[in-house]
């Protein structure tokens, strides 16, 4: 069962240890947490990038991670050749903080009949694939292809919550999911989202 936040005394010693700030909700196993920040500053393993077919750097949250790792990741980007949309690919972390940036390319939303939700769900998945094969232990997600691409933060953030819980059950090893929500909007999506799923349970 899902929880509101107010944290437990054990839940600030573990949260601690990631030096992860800014929490503002926790699930009863610990494993899921919203935060209000900017991916960039995470003491987590893996971050996951917004990114565009390119691999080649843009606005956003993919500026932003470009930005703080410096040009060292652009370097490998090039070497990727890309990315499809719905894939995923990875690359050290160079300056940041994370050991690695998971680069996933989201759909951009045209009105839902491109099969962008089903685009959304494979975009997580192919992360967690990465996770899985490289055994990392905590990872961050931008809400991805809700900014420039449209994608409605909703409707996202649920596809965001299934597939994590989903990961989670799969993968007993994997410690801690961030969602790194950088507006407000996005905050309430991730807290409706998980607050609806608490209630059902
Ligand atoms: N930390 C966490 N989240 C952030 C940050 C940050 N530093 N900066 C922005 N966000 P977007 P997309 C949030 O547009 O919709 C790029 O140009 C933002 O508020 O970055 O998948 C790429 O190169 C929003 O909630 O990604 C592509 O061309 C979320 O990250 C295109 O944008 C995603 O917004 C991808 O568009």
């Amino acid at each position: 069962m899902l929880c509101k936040t107010d944290l437990s005394r054990a839940a600030e010693v573990q949260l601690n240890s990631y030096n992860i700030f800014g929490v503002i909700f926790v699930n009863q196993s610990n494993r899921i947490r919203l935060v209000e920040d900017d991916i960039t500053s995470l003491d987590v393993e893996a971050i996951v990038n917004a990114a565009n077919n390119s691999l080649l750097g843009g606005g956003g949250v993919d500026g932003a991670i470009h930005r703080a790792a410096g040009p060292e990741l652009l370097a490998e980007c090039r070497t990727l050749n890309g990315c499809r949309t719905g894939e995923a690919k990875i690359t050290g972390g160079c300056k940041l903080p994370a050991r690695y940036v998971i680069h996933s390319v989201g759909p951009v939303w045209h009105g839902g009949t491109n099969n962008e939700k089903e685009l959304l769900a494979q975009c997580y998945r192919s992360c967690f694939a990465l996770v899985n094969q490289h055994d990392i232990k905590s990872v961050a997600f931008p809400a991805i292809s809700t900014g420039v691409y449209g994608f409605p933060k909703q409707a996202a953030a649920q596809i965001a919550v299934r597939e994590t819980l989903c990961a989670l059950a799969g993968n007993s090893t994997l410690e801690m999911v961030l969602f790194s929500c950088f507006n407000t909007e996005t905050c309430m999506a991730y807290q409706e989202t998980l607050a609806l799923l608490s209630s059902k349970q």
